[in-house]
């Protein structure tokens, strides 16, 4: 017989356990769990780095699952990105892959969100989901900007417009992964001092350049502060790359390597 109650007491003590023990401090807070933030998760965990994702809707994989416009393959290239290869890291992650023309494969939506979910995951990345990121957490030292974590609510209150304080997780780094919308480097831009950037939208479809130049500028924007993904687009204004998503993938990877690399793990 299973007592409810204690199921739900279960869950709360054991949520509350791990999010108390979070919000004194992780090595990485990711935002958005779609490809590039998953991605750099797995790399960034498996390093061994303590690594929470927060992601606002319930499900993971953000523009994966919609991305071939409703379609439900999508296409992931062979290509040198950087010196990243975008094939690579999706074999590297598990992900099946058919073989459809010179440098060019294909997989399920569903497949390509399951198993970079799966390589989070199993690398140790905790992922809390219907958590939005409103806000930052900074300081200023020796007259330098810094950001040391984020500051955020249950995506239903936050849908709600409730007057309802926030919760607060504090990180050695911050990933913004939140796709077109650059969320989290707009809350910098307006909510920081001594930030000086504005952010824009990324340039119509360009795939190639789309591809290389979203990894080159992969990286961090501020101290403790990083983009990655469709991020990366918007910020630098670069053209966008449509339903190919080997440069998320590799962006998410590089990003880890820029933080694994800055922390000196
Ligand atoms: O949009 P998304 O998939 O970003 P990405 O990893 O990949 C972009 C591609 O999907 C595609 C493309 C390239 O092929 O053009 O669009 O850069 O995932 C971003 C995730 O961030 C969540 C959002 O719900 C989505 O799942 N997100 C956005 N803002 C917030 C957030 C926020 N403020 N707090 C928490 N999660």
């Amino acid at each position: 017989m299973i007592d409810e109650g204690k199921v739900t007491s279960i869950i709360i003590e054991e949520s509350s356990k791990e999010l108390s023990q979070m919000a004194k401090g992780v090595d990485v807070v990711i935002v958005g769990a779609g490809p590039a933030g998953l991605t750099a998760s797995h790399y960034l965990a498996k390093a061994g780095l303590k690594v929470l994702i927060l992601e606002r809707r319930v499900s993971l994989g953000g523009g994966i699952s919609g991305g071939g416009s409703l379609f439900h393959k999508v296409v992931v290239e062979d290509v040198e990105l950087e010196g990243y290869n975008p094939k690579e890291i999706a074999e590297e992650l598990g992900v099946p892959l058919k073989k459809v023309d010179d440098n060019l494969y294909t997989t399920d939506a569903a497949a390509l969100v399951a198993k970079l979910s799966n390589a989070s995951v199993s690398a140790g990345a905790k992922i809390v989901l219907g958590m939005h990121v409103e806000d930052l957490i900074y300081r200023i030292e020796e007259g330098v900007t810094k950001v040391k974590g984020v500051v955020a609510l249950w995506s239903p209150i936050y849908l709600s417009g409730l007057h309802v304080d926030p919760i607060f997780f504090k990180a050695k780094a911050v990933v913004d992964a939140t796709g077109h919308d650059a969320e989290i480097l707009k809350i910098a831009s307006k909510k920081l001092p001594n930030v000086n950037f504005e952010v824009g939208r990324e340039y119509g479809a360009w795939i190639d350049e789309a591809e290389k130049l979203v990894v080159k500028y992969t990286g961090k924007v501020l101290e403790g502060l990083y983009a990655a993904g469709m991020s990366v687009a918007s910020f630098y204004r670069l053209p966008r790359m449509g339903p190919v998503f080997g440069g998320m993938l590799a962006s998410g990877k590089k990003v880890a390597e820029k933080i694994i690399g800055d922390l000196e793990v």
